[in-house]
């Protein structure tokens, strides 16, 4: 598996200017660890925050995680994970220029031997799928009385 190195929004870069779909940009690849991420733009009108989901949410660029500056920052994926980034100028995140890399575990090669007995919160994360025999129980199992009230009037 080749490291692949990608720069956010291709040709158009980072910016504001031609309405470029970041989201569209970043579902449409297949990210993973050792991948390299690189925001082309001009220092003087953006920059790049890594935030918080919340943060990418709202725009919100008071209180980013990581900051880049130079107008070609390369960002090296080192953990899977979901990284939120955003331009920090005023403006700029709500008009779009925003963009989120979802990057999943890596899978294994071969089954392990030792899979934790309780998985963990972990187990149930929405990156991969959901384990055999974790199932949610079903509509059976909820109280008496909302089966009662789905009986139809
Ligand atoms: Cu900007």
């Amino acid at each position: 598996m080749a490291a692949t190195v990608y720069d956010v929004g291709d040709s158009a870069g980072w910016t504001i200017i031609g309405n470029v779909d970041y989201n569209q940009w970043s579902s449409s690849k297949i990210f993973k660890v050792d991948d390299t991420l690189i925001f082309n733009y001009d220092p003087q009108y953006h920059n790049v925050l890594q935030v918080s989901r919340s943060d990418f949410h709202s725009c919100d660029a008071t209180s980013p995680i990581a900051a880049y500056s130079t107008g070609n920052d390369s960002i090296p994926i080192r953990t899977s994970g979901h990284y939120f980034y955003i331009c920090g100028f005023v403006g700029h995140c709500q008009a779009g220029q925003k963009v989120d890399i979802r990057v999943p575990r890596p899978i294994q090669p071969t089954g392990t031997p030792n899979e934790s007995p309780d998985g963990g919160p972990q187990a149930l994360s929405a990156l991969g799928p959901a384990p055999i025999g974790r199932r949610m129980p079903g509509p059976f199992m909820n109280s008496g009385k909302s089966i009662l009230l789905d009986f139809g009037r």
